[in-house]
């Protein structure tokens, strides 16, 4: 584990965040190995629970996934009429399948991840995500998702991508064509909520996806949440709707306490869906003007 000194896993990367590193303290090594696409490392912290990480970047802790995955995936679902079908491309650890399942309109999820192996090992390791695989709304296949959605025209009400960082393979779910596909993939009305980077590390590539999106779609949104072991403690979503001047902000879908008890949702709350919206100005002007 050559990211690994003393127990502390470093998370270097100095394209993306040149000059500074998240550190974890380990408590035991459960896994490493190359797969066909990535090196995958799994361990106990002392203090985040466990951990997954792809090419050294962290994707998911035990302790503060639900932030990431509820949000990427009710933001979405929560705007959208009739949310029934739904189309997750990556997401290998299971968590936001998990989550998609829980929402009481949604009747089929297509999910379209490239490693088999991370869909294993999560349920090996990450079985609090991995549940989500046993949902009998859920067909995973194992495979592309630019193919998937090629073969899948006018299908899916809401199409989430949860990917890794815009770096190496990534990267094309970052671009006009990618946007372009999910468009041909999407029923009318249909909405997507991609990974989208966080504001203080990547304000460039999030508005150059916004405006990559915003050729096919009408309108395109940035939402954030806050996720402690991310850089800079957060991550945001482009959010895109084909119809114009759809208010994002204010859910269609609103669930009182009990009802997202019953869910088991931890973190998403209408109040909190519309203040991910809310962005500090410069950034906001900076996206949107
Ligand atoms: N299902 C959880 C997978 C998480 N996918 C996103 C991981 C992103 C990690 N890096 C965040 C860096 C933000 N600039």
């Amino acid at each position: 584990m050559s990211d690994i000194e003393n127990n502390w896993f470093r998370e270097v990367q100095n394209d993306l965040w040149p000059g500074q590193s998240f550190s974890l303290k380990i408590k035991k090594k459960l896994h490493e190995e190359n797969s066909k696409y990535q090196n995958i490392k799994i361990f106990e912290t002392e203090t985040y629970g466990t951990c997954l990480a792809l090419d050294n970047i962290i994707q998911c802790t035990s302790r503060d996934e639900f932030s990431y995955q509820e949000m990427i995936s009710f933001l979405p679902l929560c705007i959208h009429q009739k949310p029934q079908k739904v189309l997750i491309v990556g997401g290998g650890d299971g968590g936001v399948a998990r989550e998609v399942a829980k929402h009481p309109l949604v009747e089929e999820i297509h999910q379209v991840e490239i490693d088999d192996r991370v869909v294993e090992l999560s349920k090996q390791y990450l079985p609090n995500m991995a549940c989500g695989f046993k949902s009998p709304k859920l067909k995973l296949t194992i495979g592309d998702g630019f193919e998937y959605m090629k073969a899948h025209e006018n299908t899916f009400d809401v199409i989430i991508t949860d990917s890794s960082d815009p770096i190496g393979p990534a990267i094309s779910l970052f671009q006009e064509n990618y946007y372009k596909l999910m468009k041909t993939a999407l029923r009318p009305n249909g909405i997507v909520c991609a990974q989208g980077g966080s504001f203080w590390l990547d304000s460039e590539n999030i508005k150059n996806t916004m405006k990559n999106s915003s050729k096919y779609f009408k309108t395109v949104k940035y939402a954030v949440t806050s996720v402690p072991s991310y850089p800079c403690g957060h991550i945001g979503f482009v959010i895109a709707s084909d119809e114009d001047n759809v208010n994002f902000i204010s859910p269609v879908q609103k669930y009182n306490s009990s009802e997202l008890d019953l869910m088991g949702l931890k973190y998403y709350t209408s109040n909190v869906h519309s203040s991910a919206f809310a962005l500090p100005r410069w950034i906001e002007k900076y996206l949107y003007e």
